[in-house]
């Protein structure tokens, strides 16, 4: 279901339920209890259709002359694995990118297919809980339009990405839900400030989702994974600071 569906949605089933009540009998309606029931009810739903219009909200977009003359990389800045330096040797040539889990048509994505998709291009800030930030330019794939190429199955809740770095053997891994993953700004970026992005940066491909803080932002994207629930991936906090360092899951900004 498209984020417009569900705030149509939400929208109709409010006035759906106060319509009812109001065409229902002007004298039932005039009562004062009646009226606390519309009232709630009209209540609820700006309530609900405040929260959605929050977790649909743009994060701010920057100009050009705004970004940052240094955006320095954090985190792991190269995987340890024989496996992704190999294909970083090869410039990703034979990498492929693996959409699984609950969906309808898994799919094995080159990185020349992905940039060969509808890109966007966005400038943002990036904010990391150390108490730095920077502004930088990031271009890819809209999730949406991965997500809807496999065919995303109803059942699915959450979209997990698998990375190929690992900490001590732990490896980075990071989770969001269904409404961040259709958000118009959540990419699979390729590119960053016009260029490809580098290996310290997350190369071939790293997750943008703008509204949240930096460790939500998972560089060297493997694997994109629709699941139901997180409890089976890592020990079960949806991502890898989230199990190793309690780091809130929902990081908003
Ligand atoms: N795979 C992976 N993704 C990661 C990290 C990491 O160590 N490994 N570090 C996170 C943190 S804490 C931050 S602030 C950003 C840093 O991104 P940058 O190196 O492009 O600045 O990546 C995030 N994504
Ligand atoms: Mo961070």
């Amino acid at each position: 279901m498209t984020l417009l569906t569900r705030r149509r949605l939400i929208g109709s089933l409010g006035a759906g339920a106060g319509g009812l009540l109001l065409s229902g009998c002007d004298r039932i309606a005039a009562s004062p209890k009646v009226q606390d029931v519309l009232g709630l009810g009209e209540g609820l739903t700006m309530r609900a259709q405040r929260l959605v219009t929050d977790r649909t909200a743009l994060a701010r977009e920057f100009a050009a002359s705004d970004m940052s003359p240094v955006f320095r990389t954090n985190g792991n800045t190269m995987p340890a694995s024989d496996a992704y330096q190999a294909h970083a040797a090869a410039r990703f040539a034979d990498w492929r990118l693996e959409l699984d889990g609950l969906v309808r048509r898994p799919q094995k994505l080159s990185l020349a297919q992905i940039r060969a998709m509808p890109a966007r291009t966005q400038i943002t800030r990036h904010d990391c809980v150390e108490g730095w930030s920077a502004i930088g330019k990031w271009t890819g794939l809209p999730l949406k339009l991965a997500l809807d190429a496999a065919g995303v199955l109803p059942s699915a809740r959450y979209v997990v990405f698998h990375c190929a770095d690992d900490f001590d053997g732990a490896p980075y891994y990071e989770s969001i839900d269904l409404i961040d993953a259709y958000h118009p700004q959540t990419i699979l970026a390729w590119g960053m400030n016009d260029q490809l992005l580098s290996v310290g940066h997350g190369a071939p491909l790293r997750l943008r989702v703008e509204r949240q803080l930096g460790y939500k932002q998972a560089k060297y994207v493997m694997r994109v994974e629709a699941v139901d629930s997180l409890a089976r991936i890592g020990a079960g906090k949806g991502g890898y600071w989230e199990d190793s360092a309690d780091y809130q899951w929902f990081a908003a900004i």
